[in-house]
């Protein structure tokens, strides 16, 4: 057991040790606008060729970006797929690499693996057309492992799992809302990102152009008149914001992490 993870998850790479010589594929869910930090190296290793690399939410990213991530996936030899499970787009090319995996007619066992939050159980309802498996914007949703069968394929919905306990302080995974860690910290760290010359954050908070570093957040709290009594200007209040609206797509489309 890893200490510091929080006990389903840790449940979760148990189960997945016990799931994997039974699996045929296995579906690593990744964030297309951070897939470094979502990328897990100990799953890779332990399904290699029977990887499928999910770019999800790519209708949050950077298409240019998204393109150079997935080439770089197919160099290192990994199938890839690029989705938006929240409409669905492009759903049915991951079914069909799916199904052109399916020999005789054997079930093709699946799992769907990743970071907590990373869009596991959207994937699943998409593949199978239904709402099998609950999903909720915050991180530790999907309890426990879960089979659901369609047609030629048994697919394991999976509880997220950290597999690093550096991972619950990583400033992106936490921008993106994937593991809860200190918000004001995870906001900052953002904003200087994101809060350059024509930026399309800088006009929906209102900003005529970036403000001095260090300076992002309370700009922002004095321009939304997210402030405490007296006026100072809301730090806390400031970080929630702007992580919900990056997280919701309000700021632009961005790629944190470079192929
Ligand atoms: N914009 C966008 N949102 C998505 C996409 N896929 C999933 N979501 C949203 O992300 C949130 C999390 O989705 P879930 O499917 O519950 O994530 P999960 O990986 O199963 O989470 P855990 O069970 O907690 O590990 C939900 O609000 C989904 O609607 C996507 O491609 N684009
Ligand atoms: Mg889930």
């Amino acid at each position: 057991m890893q200490r510091g993870l929080p006990g389903h998850m840790q449940k979760g790479r148990l189960a997945i040790a016990k799931y994997a010589k039974v699996l045929d594929c296995c579906l690593l869910v990744l964030d297309s606008r951070a897939p470094c930090s979502t990328w897990d190296p100990k799953v890779a290793k332990r399904f290699s060729r029977k990887l499928l690399v999910v770019l999800n939410r790519a209708d949050l990213a950077e298409p240019e970006k998204t393109r150079r991530w997935e080439e770089h996936f197919k160099e290192k030899g990994y199938a890839v797929e690029v989705v938006d499970a929240k409409s669905g787009t492009d759903i049915m090319r991951l079914r069909q690499a799916l199904e052109s995996r399916v020999k005789g007619t054997k079930p093709l066992r699946v799992a769907v693996l990743g970071l907590p939050n990373t869009g596991k159980s959207t994937i699943l309802n998409r593949l199978i057309g239904r709402r099998a498996s609950r999903v909720e914007n915050r991180p530790g949703v999907t309890r426990g492992p879960q089979w659901v069968r369609v047609g030629k394929l048994e697919i394991l919905d999976t509880p997220g799992i950290v597999s690093k306990k550096a991972d619950l302080e990583n400033p992106i995974l936490a921008a993106l809302g994937l593991v809860a860690a200190d918000s004001q910290m995870a906001a900052e760290w953002l904003l200087e990102r994101i809060l350059i010359p024509n930026s399309p954050a800088l006009t929906y908070f209102g900003l005529q152009e970036p403000p001095k570093q260090g300076e992002e957040l309370s700009e922002i709290a004095k321009s939304q008149g997210w402030l405490r009594q007296g006026g100072q200007p809301d730090l806390a209040r400031a970080a929630q914001g702007v992580l919900a609206a990056f997280q919701n797509g309000k700021l632009g489309r961005w790629t944190l992490e470079e192929a």
